[in-house]
């Protein structure tokens, strides 16, 4: 072990990770609170190039957010919105599809993804006719739609269990959920912050019938407000509970809360992106049955997305091209990057871009054939 590495506060967790064991909820803990990011770094930079080498994952994907209607009114959101409100819209499913078109034929994406808020009113069939039309449209593009909390609201909408739900959206397209909603799963914080949202046990058990049925999801953690250390390590171990449970999940992506046009904008305070990049080598370190760590550029801005590939994330998300969620609460990142970009952002860590689809199988273009 380096020197500095053997002065280390956590010089303990840096021996078991090298010792490829299974860190503690008090490790989680004392990782979070430590000041050594240059130990948690390289802690976190040895298990993401055991598990992933010096690859760095992409994927050419557009986001898609259908309505900002929601009746649940998060806190921390400042992209929902109430029926009638200014600014408040809602897409028709052919607005979706037309949405989808605009930029097909200069960027052939492999992924859609689509969330959006709480609608009260709309039917359960404008779900399955959405899956459906953008299927039968976009037949080559996995469709990865609605969180955990937007299934629960969706199966409540059609009078349905959420599996029952489930099957009939993947029957009409759906090919895996993003891991949105989670925020903080310990219920004080959740008081706090999104009380009408259902309960982190809730979302896990979304989770685990998605993955029960076949459908692979992503995770995320929402922090940066009011939860502390163990709060943070809490939410980790949980996750990490039920991959061990289920095997479900692909990627981690810890969200940097954006305080601008919230409720909670009075707590926002300095901070600096040393908590950014321990959140993201933390989770690294704790979710050792996780394939991958991702850094949402778009929450990082690009030069901290860049170092953060050297702690502990693989994966770069993708081209976007339209974001609204964390734009509304003041992200000054832009809202798409092209392929170019992404790919000299990436090189320009020394790791090598590589193009995966939404399960992360690896994208490889065919030769035009000539003549
Ligand atoms: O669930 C809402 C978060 C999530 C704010 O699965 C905010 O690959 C920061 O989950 N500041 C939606 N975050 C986005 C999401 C996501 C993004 C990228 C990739 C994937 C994936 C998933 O955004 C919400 C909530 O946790 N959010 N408001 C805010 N002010
Ligand atoms: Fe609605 Fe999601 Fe925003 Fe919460 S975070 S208010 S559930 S759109």
């Amino acid at each position: 072990m380096y020197s500095a590495l053997a002065r280390s506060d956590i010089a303990d967790i840096v021996e078991k990770v090298q010792a490829h064991e299974r860190l503690s909820f008090e490790d989680g803990v004392r990782l979070f609170e430590s000041n050594d990011i240059t130990a948690i770094g390289c802690a976190a930079d040895m298990v993401r190039r055991r598990l992933n080498g010096n690859k760095t994952y992409y994927i050419v994907n557009r986001h898609i957010n259908h309505t900002d209607v929601c009746k649940n009114r998060c806190k921390f959101c400042a992209y929902s919105r109430s029926e009638g409100e200014d600014g408040a819209y809602m897409m028709s499913v052919a607005e979706v599809v037309a949405r989808a078109e605009e930029l097909y034929q200069d960027l052939k994406f492999t992924e859609l993804h689509i969330v959006g808020g709480l609608h009260p009113t709309l039917p359960f069939e404008y779900y399955t006719e959405m899956l459906s039309a953008l299927r039968a449209r976009f037949p080559e593009v996995h469709l990865q739609a609605f969180t955990a909390v937007e299934i629960a609201h969706i199966a409540e909408i059609g009078a349905l269990s959420v599996e029952e739900c489930m099957r009939r959206l993947k029957e009409a397209g759906l090919g895996s959920l993003p891991g949105g909603g989670a925020e903080v799963f310990a219920p004080e914080v959740r008081n706090r912050i999104c009380p009408e949202k259902m309960a982190g046990d809730d979302w896990l058990s979304v989770m685990r019938a998605a993955h029960n049925l076949g459908l692979r999801s992503n995770a995320t953690m929402l922090y940066g407000h009011v939860e502390n250390a163990e709060d943070r390590a809490d939410h980790l171990l949980r996750l990490r509970n039920l991959q061990d449970e289920t095997g479900g999940f692909m990627s981690f992506i810890p969200l940097r809360f954006h305080a601008d046009n919230t409720n909670l904008a009075h707590l926002a305070r300095p901070r600096s992106g040393i908590d950014d990049l321990k959140s993201v080598a933390v989770s690294r370190l704790m979710l050792d049955n996780f394939p991958h760590v991702k850094v949402f550029w778009i929450m990082f801005g690009l030069k901290l997305a860049q170092v953060a590939l050297s702690f502990g994330a693989d994966d770069f998300d993708g081209t976007v091209v339209e974001e609204k969620i964390t734009h509304r609460a003041g992200a000054e990142t832009p809202e798409g990057l092209t392929v170019a970009d992404i790919r000299r952002l990436i090189e320009e860590t020394g790791t090598a871009p590589v193009e995966r689809d939404t399960l992360y199988r690896e994208v490889t273009h065919e030769e035009q054939a000539v003549g």
